[in-house]
């Protein structure tokens, strides 16, 4: 396990796809073109990323086994171009997704679920939907099309553990598994 961690009873985790420098720099571009239209929080650019499962509390003493889950996922890099911007009305939140589907996004997604399921951290599945939160406690907002659209080059996925203080949530980066091509991986 990484350095640093505290000992804690529980820790509330979340795996995910974090973004490079440039990516993180194109969604504070977005986001603050946005929002002279939209009411709400503005996320904090140190806490973008796209959400790949969150598992919420985790007994300490289990960490080893979701880590050992993880080293055993394989996907190749892939790329994911966001071209819409969508709000929900029930979590309040306004977010870019891709429209074209990322077969290998949700393969990885697939075998993660799975291994989560096998592992006893989960017992049933549910939609993924990828998008990546840039405002939340949005009361109204519409939907629309993103120019120019946003790429990114998935390289890497992430376990991060979520923090809660006074002045807002902070992600920390626990571990992280490469996305390696089918070559680098026989
Ligand atoms: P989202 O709101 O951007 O969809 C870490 O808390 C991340 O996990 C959040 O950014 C959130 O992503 C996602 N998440 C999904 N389900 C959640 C839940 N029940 N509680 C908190 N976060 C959740």
């Amino acid at each position: 396990m990484s350095e640093g961690l505290v000992p804690k009873k529980t820790r509330r985790l979340f795996f995910a796809l974090w973004p490079s420098e440039q990516e993180r720099q194109d969604l504070t571009s977005v986001q603050a073109n946005m929002s002279t239209k939209v009411e709400g929080r503005a996320v904090r650019a140190d806490t973008m990323h796209l959400t790949l499962y969150f598992l919420g509390s985790v007994e300490t003493d289990r960490v080893n086994a979701l880590l050992a889950l993880a080293d055993g996922l394989r996907c190749a890099p892939f790329s994911i171009e966001f071209d819409r911007y969508i709000y929900w009305r029930k979590p309040q939140i306004v977010s870019v997704q891709n429209s074209k589907p990322v077969p290998q996004l949700m393969d990885l997604y697939q075998q993660l679920e799975t291994g989560l399921i096998t592992s006893g951290f989960i017992t049933k599945t549910a939609k993924f939907s990828p998008h990546v939160t840039l405002f939340r406690k949005v009361k109204n907002f519409l939907d629309g099309d993103l120019m120019p659209v946003l790429h990114w080059q998935v390289q890497r996925f992430c376990l991060v553990e979520s923090n809660t203080l006074p002045t807002g949530a902070v992600y920390t980066v626990l571990s992280e598994w490469p996305l390696l091509a089918q070559a680098a991986m026989d």
